[in-house]
């Protein structure tokens, strides 16, 4: 999960992680907070991989606005920054990585996860960008990290709406409880133990 940003006091995408057990199923839970900070967010992360080498890699952002639970198909190659991150870099049109491909694909099973959110009653979507700020900026860079090592974790992004506390003066915004948002997670990670089989 992400640190708060853009004139937030909190950031759901951390926020929720926190009520996480250390236990799921059959997975051990390790959960962090990353700054929202292009290169440094995705320095952090990569040195965490190669630490713990992790099964699964589930990176969570806020994304303000949407009215579901969205699960990122791809990260494309560009930042193209509309608010400055944490420390004030705001890119525009510049690839991530100069010689990298166009794009890389979550290699999440999206769709199963989908069903799983779905059947539990949570507005959840498939989405198709993830943005050009500091998200998709992580997922490219993790996905194309995982690749160029050939690294077998499996890794995508999931973005979550504002929570109730963060819109009491944004008049007619969406937003989901925090409770909610923790309860997508867990059964986000469960839908992964079929994954598994
Ligand atoms: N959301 C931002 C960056 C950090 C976060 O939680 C994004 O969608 O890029």
């Amino acid at each position: 999960g992400f640190s708060p940003f853009d004139q937030e006091v909190i950031n759901p995408s951390y926020e929720s992680l926190k009520f996480l057990p250390n236990q799921i199923g059959q997975f051990s839970i390790i959960i962090c907070e990353l700054p929202t900070i292009f290169n440094d967010s995705a320095k952090q992360l990569i040195s965490l991989i190669k630490d713990i080498e992790p099964d699964y890699l589930l990176m969570f952002g806020q994304a303000g606005g949407r009215t579901s639970i969205s699960i990122e198909r791809v990260a494309i190659n560009i930042d193209d920054a509309s608010i400055p991150d944490n420390r004030g870099n705001q890119p525009k049109d510049q690839p991530i990585i100069s010689d990298g491909p166009s794009a890389y694909f979550s290699t999440l099973p999206i769709k199963k996860i989908k069903e799983h959110l779905v059947n539990h009653g949570i507005p959840t979507s498939i989405s198709n960008s993830a943005g050009t700020f500091v998200c998709n900026h992580l997922m490219y860079q993790v996905l194309h990290f995982l690749e160029i090592n050939n690294i077998k974790t499996k890794s995508g992004f999931i973005h979550v709406p504002y929570i109730h506390e963060q819109t009491k003066e944004k008049i007619g915004m969406y937003s989901m409880s925090l409770e909610d948002i923790t309860k997508a997670v867990t059964i986000i990670i469960k839908s992964l133990e079929e994954d598994l089989l």
